[in-house]
């Protein structure tokens, strides 16, 4: 789900001598969609409120000009469709996250079934370090008591819980599903845990861990055949985590530099072009 620091990295890093940072990012999505375009695939993104939904799928779709990657969180309140109205095979699809607008996830699921691309399903997940909307610290329920590391933590385990509970409605759903879908796990924002990444991997990948009990009910509803799941992670950026009065409730973390970055950006982008047919 992330590359080692030893060896690899430094090869990556001498590869991406090219990359510079911002505008490498959005150069990466620009590439990739031109690579994609008249492929056959349907991009959906689903994930709690906040995880980096609508900051992947304009970069995936190569529409940067909106998209100044400035850490700004708008929270989405409709559907948003990246697809350039019937010109490209590759349409980008992503609800919005938050839980009272999440009744266009079961529209999605329908046109997931009746679409005739093959899906290509990415759940956005991000370590429960979800972005505060635009809010003060003290109307966030965990922050009743002020900005402790305690009360980040249960900050980050309520919404690591709610990453679950919302996986667990994609598996709800699982039944519907009546094509071949390919399921990645995408952690965004590196950025903000990668100290912790051991952990990190431990949550998502451990088979006696939920997350991946879930993959694998998932995996068992929809049959071996018809299911395959890739785990990774990037970072967008170097966007700390504030709420609307200035609290900084995540920081991004000292050592991780653009290198780490922009290789797993590739590597990102390697899987998904894989995918794309
Ligand atoms: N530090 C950091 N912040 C990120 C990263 N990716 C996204 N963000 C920030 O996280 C916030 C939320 O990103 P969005 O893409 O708007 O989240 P969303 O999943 O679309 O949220 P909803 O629209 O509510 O469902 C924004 O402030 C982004 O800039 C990342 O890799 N690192
Ligand atoms: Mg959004």
């Amino acid at each position: 789900m992330f590359l080692e620091l030893v060896g690899g990295l430094a090869a990556d890093a001498a590869v991406n001598a090219a990359y510079e940072n911002r505008s490498a990012v959005l150069q990466w999505g620009r590439d990739f969609y031109a690579r994609c375009k008249d492929g056959k695939n349907l991009i959906v993104m689903f994930g709690c409120g906040g995880t980096g939904k609508s900051t992947t799928g304009q970069i995936l779709s190569g529409n940067s000009a909106g998209n100044q990657l400035n850490g700004e969180y708008n929270l989405s309140t409709k559907m948003e469709n990246w697809g350039l109205k019937g010109r490209f095979f590759v349409n980008v699809k992503i609800p919005p996250g938050q839980e009272t607008y999440r009744a266009t996830w079961s529209q999605l699921v329908r046109e997931i079934i009746e679409s005739k691309r093959v899906p290509i399903i990415i759940n956005v997940v991000c370590w429960g370090m979800h972005s505060p909307a635009k809010l003060e610290l003290s109307s966030i329920p965990e922050f009743s008591t002020g900005l402790t590391s305690d009360n980040i933590n249960s900050y980050r385990s309520r919404r690591l819980a709610d990453e679950q509970k919302a996986l667990d409605e994609i598996v709800a759903h699982a039944d519907l599903f009546k094509t071949k879908i390919k399921f990645i796990t995408l952690v965004t924002k590196q950025d903000l845990w990668w100290p912790d990444r051991m952990a990190v991997r431990q949550h998502y990948q451990s088979e006696a861990l939920p997350y991946q009990a879930a993959i694998s009910k998932l995996r068992g509803l929809l049959g071996a055949n018809n299911f395959s799941h890739e785990i990774w992670s990037v970072s967008y950026g170097h966007f700390n985590h504030r709420t609307i009065d200035n609290h900084q409730i995540f920081s991004t973390a000292a050592g991780y530099d653009d290198n780490i970055q922009n290789s797993h950006l590739k590597r990102f982008e390697a899987l998904i072009d894989g995918m794309c047919e």
